[in-house]
């Protein structure tokens, strides 16, 4: 039972070669990659394919919804990603403000590109990168934000990739104006549940009840504080996950006709909660879990 759930939703190794053709493809074309990443899963949302394809690249890690993840372990999750030539940031898209953040350290390289250039003579240097991540990690709202801070609208690059465009953003930054998009690699069980819960992949790939254990278990080993503050309840590491849903679910009137606790759309509710930050701000995948 356990691994026929997981065998579904292993990707086909084509789709996986198709999408990183792609990224190869145009990843000619710019002087480095900005690497979204859920900093609620920031392990399940580094594709070790895409980072071995991307390797010789300066990289800029933004770890998106800072709103939503644990503070803590976001800035210990940054150090990690800061060594070499990289760079991270924490960021909240639904805060503007966070653009100019994200220039300041992209100035960083462009300093770098410049002082190279002028050994040479040449002053006026430009840079140019491309937005990759797992799907609803913000790529969409990234590139949103940074075209309407631009100096220019995207323009069709004569004589390259025809589909490629690029926004201007200021006189020393393009971005190009599409993504790459990843496809989440299931490492394991673990990683599929953990993006599951957070609905980058369909819960229904997993058994909803199946799913609750986790999030449950989880909880109680990190935020069963907040989970009592938010459902207005008092419940001990002891506490069964059957007899949690029953006491949320009669308190929210989750009762079926029959009388029947409806275990279902308790669940759901309870998920959709946790996915927007209502229950807390955490962190699923920790420093301690893995290295990377
Ligand atoms: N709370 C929060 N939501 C965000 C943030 N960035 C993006 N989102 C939301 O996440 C969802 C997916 O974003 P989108 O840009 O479409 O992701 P894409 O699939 O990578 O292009 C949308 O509902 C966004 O509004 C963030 O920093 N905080
Ligand atoms: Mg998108």
């Amino acid at each position: 039972m356990e691994n026929k759930s997981i065998k579904n939703i292993h990707w086909f190794p084509g789709h996986m070669k198709k999408a990183s053709n792609l990224i190869s493809e145009k990843l000619k074309l710019v002087d480095f990659v900005i690497v979204l990443l859920d900093s609620r899963i920031p392990l399940s949302s580094y594709n070790p394919y895409l980072m071995d394809i991307i390797k010789d690249k300066k990289k800029v890690f933004l770890l998106t919804k800072e709103d939503l993840s644990d503070e803590e372990e976001s800035l210990k999750r940054k150090e990690k990603l800061s060594k070499d030539n990289d760079l991270a940031l924490i960021v909240d898209f639904k805060n503007q403000k966070v653009i100019n953040d994200i220039l300041n350290l992209i100035n960083i390289y462009i300093d770098e590109k410049k002082e190279k250039y002028l050994k040479k003579g040449i002053k006026n240097v430009s840079i140019r990168a491309m937005v990759v991540g797992i799907p609803n990690v913000g790529k969409s709202t990234f590139i949103n934000l940074m075209a309407k801070k631009s100096i220019a609208l995207s323009k069709n690059e004569p004589g390259v990739t025809k589909s490629v465009r690029w926004i201007k953003v200021n006189k020393n930054f393009e971005l190009m104006d599409t993504p790459g998009i990843l496809l989440p690699q299931f490492k394991d069980k673990k990683s599929a549940i953990n993006l599951a819960l957070l609905g980058t992949i369909k819960e229904e790939i997993l058994p909803l009840d199946e799913l609750f254990t986790s999030l449950m278990s989880f909880i109680k080993k990190y935020y069963l504080k907040e989970f009592n503050l938010r459902y207005k309840t008092d419940f001990t590491l002891l506490d069964k996950d059957e007899y949690i849903l029953e006491v949320i679910a009669k308190k929210r009137g989750f009762i079926n006709k029959d009388n029947q606790v409806d275990n279902e759309k308790t669940i759901k509710v309870i998920l959709n909660e946790f996915r927007n930050g209502i229950i807390g701000k955490f962190t699923i995948e920790r420093v301690e879990d893995a290295n990377i």
